[in-house]
């Protein structure tokens, strides 16, 4: 794989075509402490959802690594509920994969693997050139059970050694809804002190959990993790997540932890996304991924989609340098508001825009095939995940996909270099550039196109990433003719692209 050119490269690519970084798709600012790990990476991260710790950290040796991937987001680590009994959100299904969203402890011993087996895998990535973000559950405790992973017991407001009923927020005193639980999600006070579909809401505003919170995460950096996704931030609040910020480290690379925090869109006034993009290093692209399933499949629901309305997509949105971005993560990829594995090739290519277009720090989320909306990922009879087998039915590595791979080469390699050249047919095919360092088209149609495309790119022979790399001057796979003109004649395979870099040529 050919990903040597580092991001400095593409600065001075716009240094000398003179334009100011912050005129790119809304880049306003450097994202605080972005991921960037390795030579040749930017910040790319994979967000392997469930995958156990041993498979994390060969994940990171074997593919991540190589591949260009500056980071990976790893679940929530603490210990949690192990469920004993049907009932109570699932008749069916003993261990759903949301019982890691309810804390008990913050032991890191888990369903994905033991505090050894952790913090190896976090030396392991960062070995491979790859950063560790945690999934950190800051906002609430748990809704039902009794016993852990970890082994202990509990009840909903008692958290032996840790938390007792005096460091959760009640309702009438603090919350206001006539059940204690959020209602109305535009209503201010609910929204930050009531429960959470019935979880333990911590009291958040507390120096008493502020500094429990603190130390669990310090811990995390501590160990060489370099960030978080904060789970249910905006039932946090920006005041309280500020404040826990201050308390934290700096990782053990020097930096700032990068925070990005999950805000569900549609909240008014300072409960939308835009109102927290102050309040950590960057908000969840969570209505990004609306917009690109509708652009892919527009609608009624198997559309064929219009690629054309991406032409300015990232307007209206949460700035560029504010956003961790994706396709699609754990809840999207079940509610229906986002593209999922199911949808094959249409994912593949909606990936593949995502990288190459440039919006936000890109996450590729890969984890395990479902069908029923709680299922268990692959497990044990104790409900401990097993490894992962890419091979398998059982779990989806879209992040492992050449036509993913390529792409993170591509993306690695132009950088911030603005979008130009762009072209489209009105409707499934679009093509642009990034600067002089990178040309992609896009065809989500359901037959190959073939015609003479503007590149903007000096003349020559390139290796098409989506398909092949170049190594040792050779191309595995097929390349495409870049004439005098800066034009290139392509077949855009249906549902597929065609790109290549500046560094792709043979
Ligand atoms: C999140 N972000 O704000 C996570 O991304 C989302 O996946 C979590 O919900 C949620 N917030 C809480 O962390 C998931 C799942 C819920 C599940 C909770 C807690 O989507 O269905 O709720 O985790 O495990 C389950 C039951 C629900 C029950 C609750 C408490 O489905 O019926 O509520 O447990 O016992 C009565
Ligand atoms: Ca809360």
């Amino acid at each position: 794989m050919s990903v040597r050119t580092s991001s400095l490269s593409a600065l001075a690519v716009l240094a000398a075509i003179g334009l100011p970084l912050a005129a790119l798709h809304g880049l306003e600012r450097e994202p605080a402490g972005a991921p960037q790990a390795g030579p040749g990476r930017t910040d790319v991260m994979a967000n392997l959802f469930e995958w156990n710790w041993d498979s994390v950290a060969s994940e990171c040796t074997g593919t991540l690594g190589p591949a260009g991937y500056a980071g990976v987001q790893v679940s929530q680590p603490a210990d949690s509920l192990k469920r004993t009994k049907l009932g109570d959100g699932s008749d069916t299904v003993l261990h759903p994969w949301w019982e890691i969203y309810q804390p008990v402890s913050y032991e890191l011993t888990s369903r994905m693997g033991t505090e050894a087996q952790f913090r190896s895998m976090v030396t392991t990535c960062r070995r491979a050139g790859v950063k560790v973000y945690v999934d950190a559950v800051v906002n609430h405790m748990t809704g039902q059970g009794s016993t852990s992973y970890g082994g202990r017991t509990y009840s909903h407001f008692e958290y032996a050694g840790l938390y007792d009923a005096s460091d959760f927020h009640r309702k009438g005193t603090d919350c206001p809804s006539s059940t204690g639980g959020i209602e109305d999600f535009n209503n201010l006070r609910q929204v930050r002190t009531c429960e959470l579909v019935g979880l333990a809401d911590l009291r958040t505003d507390s120096p008493k959990v502020r500094n429990e919170l603190a130390k669990y995460l310090n811990k995390l950096i501590g160990y060489g993790v370099s960030g978080f996704r904060v789970d249910a931030a905006k039932h946090v609040g920006q005041d309280d997540l500020l404040a826990l910020q201050k308390k934290l480290r700096d990782t053990v690379d020097g930096d700032r932890p990068y925070v990005a925090l999950e805000v569900f869109g549609g909240g008014p006034g300072i409960l939308s996304p835009q109102a927290f993009t102050g309040a950590g290093s960057a908000v969840l692209g969570l209505d990004g991924d609306i917009q690109i399933k509708n652009a892919f499949k527009s609608y009624p629901a198997d559309g064929t989609g219009s690629l054309a309305v991406l032409k300015t997509f990232g307007d209206g949105l949460t700035p560029s340098g504010k956003t961790l971005s994706f396709v699609q993560n754990h809840d999207t990829e079940r509610n229906g508001d986002a593209l999922t594995y199911k949808d094959g090739a249409t994912n593949l290519l909606a990936q593949q825009f995502l990288l190459a277009y440039g919006y936000g720090t890109p996450q590729v989320y890969s984890s395990f095939a479902w069908s029923a909306t709680d299922a268990s990922p692959p497990s044990d009879p104790g409900g401990l995940i097993t490894d992962t087998d890419c091979a398998s039915e059982a779990w989806v590595c879209v992040h492992r996909d050449k036509a993913v791979t390529g792409l993170v080469g591509f993306h690695n390699h132009v950088g911030r270099a603005p979008v130009t050249h762009w072209w489209d047919n009105g409707g499934n095919l679009i093509a642009f550039s990034r600067g002089q360092a990178g040309w992609i088209a896009l065809n989500n149609d359901k037959s190959p196109v073939t015609r003479t495309f503007d590149t903007g790119l000096a003349a020559g022979t390139y290796c098409d990433v989506t398909r092949g790399s170049v190594s040792k001057g050779k191309c595995s796979g097929p390349t495409v003719t870049v004439d005098a003109r800066g034009q290139v004649r392509v077949t855009v395979p249906a549902k597929g692209a065609v790109a290549f870099t500046r560094a792709d040529r043979v």
